[in-house]
């Protein structure tokens, strides 16, 4: 597991380099987000299962065949079961934005995940859509709490998406 600084020293430190403009202009990107960023990881925390349920909300007024007969969501097993994978999205999300950096989601959640789900058939489409929905719904809920530039947000999810997708 990594974040932004411990990334950027060890790929310096293989080289026995000295920070470069490069680095430094990271570091300065990575720091003025900082506040930002723990102020989204605090909302997240505090509304974690209400970002849920609107994402799963969102998701099955979408593609409502999910919770019919046949579909991935039916019966309450199933339909728990997509709601915790959600929660799992949201909570390593809100770890990999407080690091600046996507291996945690790599190493935690995204390992094995696409054999699993295609295993014991798990739609992945919808499950990208989920994602999306996801972001955009904290997005708006984090410009609501006075944070102007939310793009840092972006990342992880997008993360996900293109690595499960
Ligand atoms: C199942 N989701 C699973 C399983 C795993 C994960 C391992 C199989 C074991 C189980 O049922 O608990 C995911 N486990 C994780 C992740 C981590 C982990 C990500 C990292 C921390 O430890 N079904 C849908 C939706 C979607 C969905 C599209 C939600 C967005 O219709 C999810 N995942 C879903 C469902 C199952 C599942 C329904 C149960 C499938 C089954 O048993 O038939």
């Amino acid at each position: 597991m990594r974040d932004t600084v411990t990334g950027l020293i060890s790929t310096y430190d293989i080289t026995g380099r000295y920070l470069d403009r490069d680095a430094i202009d990271s570091l300065k990107v990575y720091f003025g987000s900082g506040n930002d960023r723990v102020k989204a990881a605090a909302y997240i925390s505090a509304n974690a299962s209400s970002l849920v349920k609107a994402t799963g909300a969102a998701l099955y007024e979408r593609v409502p065949e999910l919770l019919r007969p046949g579909g991935n969501s039916y019966t309450t097993r199933r339909y728990a079961a997509c709601l915790r994978d959600l929660d799992y999205y949201l909570r390593y999300s809100s770890y990999a934005l407080v690091a600046g950096n996507c291996d945690v989601l790599t190493e935690r959640v995204l390992n094995g995940l696409r054999e699993t789900y295609n295993s014991l058939e798990v739609p992945v489409g919808p499950t990208v859509i989920a994602i999306q929905i996801m972001k955009d719904v904290l997005k708006e809920e984090l410009t609501t709490q006075g944070i102007d530039d939310t793009s840092f947000v972006d990342v992880p999810f997008d993360h996900l998406t293109r690595e499960l997708g």
